[in-house]
């Protein structure tokens, strides 16, 4: 199992959390895939898990953190946030923290990365 390399112990507890975490692993919060000291920036899902006292439940499942029109539950794969996963579930159908098509196609295409890095560009 892939781990976060580098970071505080607490994002791998946090990843533990979630009842699904492949394929985005750490790009579900953050928008390094290798997330280090220096570079957790966390993206929109990964701030509201945070302001949601780091817990994956109905409200966090029940919002849509990145805009998308896909719910957190939905691109977790946990609709209810009951901690289970949907059915036989075992890959995440978007990214919480990306605007994508959650499910088909390509996860973060350059378009959505273009447009996330200037978002964090401008900050
Ligand atoms: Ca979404
Ligand atoms: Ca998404």
């Amino acid at each position: 199992m892939s781990v976060c390399v580098d970071v505080a112990l607490a994002t791998n507890l946090d990843m533990a959390k979630l009842p699904v975490v492949t394929p985005n692993l750490c790009l579900a919060c953050h928008i390094s895939a290798t997330p280090t000291a220096t570079s957790k920036t966390l993206n929109v899902f990964g701030m509201d898990y945070r302001a949601n006292g780091r817990i994956w439940d109905s409200n966090l499942a029940t919002i849509d953190s990145d805009g998308d029109g896909c719910l957190n539950g939905v691109e977790v794969g946990d609709s209810d946030g009951d901690g289970s996963p949907d059915g036989n579930v075992t890959s995440q159908a978007g990214n919480p923290g990306v605007v994508d098509d959650c499910g088909s196609g390509p996860l973060v295409d350059e378009k959505t990365w273009g447009t996330l890095k200037a978002m964090f560009d401008g900050r």
